[in-house]
């Protein structure tokens, strides 16, 4: 250790000075104030830091893990190092951000975990013992195998796969990303992750996606007079954006928040509704009964923005076009929709009706039709409020109080993120809250959109130029929930697949993904595993090759995906790469060189970023390499502030928001058979497994839900000593009836278990937490708990058109251990 002496005090080493004083940091390069205690101060060693007086150097970079903040840092750099990160202040400084994870940095980069060689396993796989070989033995062996298998066995013998990691356009993931330029450009099998899939497949039928997937930027949120957080815990999941709903209630706004357990921002809230989890599309459903009773129909929006008064035929449930009535439709010329003309009574194009009937069955040319809102208004029927109220396990007047709120004190924003998207159901709920915004016409307008807001920059990137080099194609996708049947079949619906190897990259599917022991089995069967990561995950411990990359700060890059904010930054390479490591950028370009794609990366890193903003989309926001590098972060989306599908122009193939699904599609498709009508209007169907009426409820009666917190973005920070101290161990938190059943106290260790696995850990009693469910936090390593795994409670099963990890639909027992 550096025994370096500290200016002030020349006996105590900086690290003891610190310690000592537990007071205010008194050099640059050392937190400015301590509120943390001990725990900041291990920001502050020695090793991390350097004398006193020298030039300190400040970079650009972006917070670029899954938790949707983005956060805009200063990279404070003296002698080589990183010494300390701070907040850089935004173009607009309502999204100033950061975090403690974002403050602790410094302990990801010199973490003691960080992987610093190339190695090869030298014992049993997941044994532990490595053997250090040089990138050059690294390379080749990954090389030789993935080529050698699809030589021997096709393309799809071997597949990437990558998650969530780091969002970035070289060395992260996300839209146009050089992961997908490799895979494209070898045509390797491509395994997605399968998360957070059931909000898009519920919501994009309905209202499309943006750019700013459905939601408006969330400073819109202050113009909101009525705020809906549904299914989200954005105390805890974003962060960054939890001002926005107190400076809205300030304002006066009035916020409801539905969710099974008392989340934080339920304490500010005006309404809590406790819901049933898995419940929501019938709550939806009951809904829209009091606002068709009431009239709160947003009769114009329906007619003039929304597919309401589309034909839905009765023959095959598609909507009524020219082509039906004979009308003959010149080659390339589109083919109109048809509806009734409330005026002249008969019937025409949607374009050119300007007052179509919202109602009625006709028959036109011989064809029986009726509208796609009576179709609607049959479904809604069959949830009357009361019902709706027994499935949710909610009063009927709060039904109705809630209701009255949304469709009257308006504009009214109903927040979403992942809370529903986790269970088999999980698409009909979105469905379902989607087509009551459509009722109420609480879309396209400032204070009024209904979804969750991630930044995906689908209308500047350049995805054609980046994704699909030379003209590739994409490579198949399956999702990773299906390899045990893939490895066992070779076959994925009429698709051969012989899979024999992965590259994992950017993700920890052991840790993260559904149902552990299934993945344990899978990586069991694979005869060959590499893995690209910068500490030792839980998967990459099973890794056969495995490559260390380099920090964040390490690359030069650009970030723009998945932030809750409107803007995209320039990540400056702050430091050169620790040991050995390399940027995943040089990982892609010395694997392409060998898999004979060369011609693929025949380009440097600032040639990347150019193609990568090549389009009129980019150049009209202004974004351009010359002045991103000049100014470090630009805007990155349009209007100020960005409103989704203002005045009603909806992303949808009709360009309207439609209550009625023409056709339905699997988001992975593998020749499965399903039915068509059930996807076509909203439903409720329970859960698959969390559900009070499964059978399987009295053997195992508690369905968990697990939290994303504030001291981890999913697995990521778990080696950082300061978050260590402030967070030591997970809990699961329980209600205080189920716990004195029990007799289980706070701090006692409970067991929960179903047939899948257990795991031990220690409980909280927490009144917020609804009966019969309990919270876990979501992102401990295995070594965390104290004996097993949460997520070997999850399943992997899926819904037949929505591939997607139902992580919440799970039973368990709990017993005190
Ligand atoms: N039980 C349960 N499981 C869940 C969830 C849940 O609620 N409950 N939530 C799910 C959800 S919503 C998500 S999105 C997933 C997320 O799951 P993952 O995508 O696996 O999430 P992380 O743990 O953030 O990242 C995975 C790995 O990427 C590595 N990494 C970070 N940056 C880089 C980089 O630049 N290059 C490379 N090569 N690697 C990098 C990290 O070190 C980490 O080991 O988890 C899912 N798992
Ligand atoms: N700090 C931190 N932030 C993160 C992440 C992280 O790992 N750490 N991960 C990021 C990622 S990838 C994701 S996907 C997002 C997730 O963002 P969120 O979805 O906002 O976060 P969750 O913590 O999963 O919480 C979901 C909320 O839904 C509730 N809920 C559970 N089941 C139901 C239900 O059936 N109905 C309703 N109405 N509510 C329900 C839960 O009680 C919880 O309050 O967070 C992102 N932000
Ligand atoms: S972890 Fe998320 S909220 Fe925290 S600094 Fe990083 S990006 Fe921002
Ligand atoms: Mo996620």
């Amino acid at each position: 250790m550096n025994q370096e002496k500290n200016s002030l005090n020349p006996n105590l080493s900086r690290r003891t000075f610190l310690k000592a004083s537990g007071a205010t940091a008194v050099t640059a390069g050392v937190v400015a104030a301590n509120p943390w205690g001990t725990a900041m101060t291990a920001l502050a060693d020695e090793e991390q830091t350097s004398a006193a007086g020298e030039e300190e150097q400040i970079f650009s970079g972006a917070c670029r893990g899954n938790c949707a903040g983005g956060c805009f840092l200063n990279i404070h750099v003296r002698n080589g190092k990183v010494v300390r990160t701070s907040a850089r202040e935004m173009p607009n400084p309502e999204y100033n951000r950061i975090c403690v994870k974002g403050l602790t940095h410094v302990q990801r980069i010199y973490s003691k975990e960080r992987l610093k060689y190339p190695m090869k396993r030298a014992g049993e796989r997941g044994e532990g013992k490595w053997e250090r070989i040089t990138w050059d033995e690294a390379i080749s062996t990954i090389a030789q195998k993935w080529k050698g298998y699809q030589d021997e066995f096709g393309k799809y013998a071997f597949g990437v796969m990558w998650s969530s990691g780091s969002y970035a356009a070289l060395s992260g993931v996300g839209i146009g990303s050089a992961i997908n330029r490799l895979q494209n450009a070898n045509g390797a099998l491509n395994i997605t992750a399968a998360v957070d899939m059931a909000r898009g497949q519920g919501t994009k039928p309905a209202l499309g996606q943006g750019t700013f997937v459905t939601a408006n930027e969330p400073a819109d949120l202050k113009n909101a007079k009525t705020i809906f957080c549904w299914g989200a815990n954005p105390v805890g999941a974003q962060q960054q954006s939890t001002h926005f709903f107190l400076e809205a209630r300030e304002k006066g706004a009035k916020i409801v928040v539905i969710d099974p357990n008392f989340n934080a921002l339920a304490a500010k809230a005006d309404i809590f509704v406790p819901v049933r989890p898995g419940s929501d599309a019938a709550l939806a459903l009951g809904m829209m009964n009091i606002v068709v009773r009431e009239n709160w129909v947003d009769e114009p929006f329906l007619k003039k923005s929304t597919g309401a008064p589309f034909l839905v035929k009765e023959s095959d449930g598609k909507f009524l076009r020219q082509s039906d009535l004979g009308i003959h439709i010149p080659e390339g010329a589109k083919d109109e929709l048809i509806v009734w003309n409330q005026d002249s009574d008969t019937y025409g194009t949607a374009d050119t009706v300007s007052n179509p009937a919202l109602r009625g069955s006709y028959t036109i040319n011989g064809v029986k039709v009726t509208t796609a809102y009576d179709l609607l208004l049959e479904r809604i029927a069959e949830y009357p409020p009361k019902k709706a109220a027994e499935i949710c396990n909610i009063p009927v007047a709060q039904i109705e109080e809630i209701t009255e709120l949304y469709a009257t004190n308006k504009p009214s924003a109903i927040y979403e993120f992942f809370g529903i998207d986790h269970y088999v159901n999980g698409h009909y709920g979105y469905f379902a809250m989607a087509i009551l915004a459509i009722l109420t016409g609480n879309l396209g307008k400032p204070g009024a959109f209904c979804g969750m807001g991630e930044n995906l920059a689908t209308d500047w990137i350049n995805m054609a130029g980046t994704m699909f080099p030379n003209g590739a194609k994409p490579s198949l996708s399956v999702p990773v929930n299906m390899l045990t049947e893939i490895l066992e079949t070779k076959m994925y619906g009429k698709t051969p697949i012989d899979l024999k190897g992965i590259y994992f990259t950017h993700v920890n599917q052991i840790g993260n993904g559904a149902e552990r022991k299934a993945t344990l089995e899978v990586m069991k069967k694979l005869d060959f595993i590499a893995v690209a990561d910068l500490n030792m995950n839980e998967t990459a411990q099973y890794a056969d090759i495995l490559l260390p990359v380099a920090h964040w700060f390490e690359v030069d890059d650009v970030f723009v995906n998945y932030s809750t904010h409107p803007y995209v930054i320039l990540q400056e390479k702050a430091i050169e790469p620790l040991y050995e490591c390399k940027s995943d950028f040089e990982i892609y370009q010395l694997l392409a060189e060998k898999l004979g794609c060369s011609d693929a990366f025949a380009m440097d890193e600032e040639d990347y970023m150019r193609l990568w903003m090549d389009t009129d989309g980019a150049r009209k926001l202004g974004i351009t390499l010359e002045k991103l590098k000049e100014e470090k972060i630009l805007r990155a989306l349009p209007g100020d502030p960005y409103i989704y599908a203002e005045g009603g122009a909806f992303a949808t193939p009709t360009g309207r928001a439609q209550l009625y699904n023409e056709a339905p599609a699997p988001n992975n498709n593998y020749d499965q058979v399903f039915d068509l009508a059930k996807e076509r209007l909203p439903h409720f169907e329970p859960p698959l497994e969390a559900w009070h009426e499964n059978p399987l409820h009295a053997k195992y009666p508690f369905s968990v839900i697990q939290d994303k917190g504030r001291w981890r973005t999913h697995s990521q920070w778990w080696d950082v000593p300061m978050l260590k101290e402030l967070s030591p161990e997970p809990f699961v938190k329980i209600n205080p009836a189920d716990a004195a059943a029990r007799n289980v106290k706070t701090g006692d260790i409970i067991k929960l278990y179903n047939d899948r696995g257990y795991v031990k850990i220690k409980a909280i009693v927490d009144r917020g937490i609804q009966p019969g469910v309990l919270s876990l936090p979501k992102g401990r390593e295995k070594q965390e708990f104290i004996e097993g795994h949460y997520q070997d409670l999850t399943s992997r099963v899926m819904n037949i058109v929505c591939a997607n990890s139902a992580f919440f639909d799970v039973l368990v027992q709990v017993e005190k251990a």
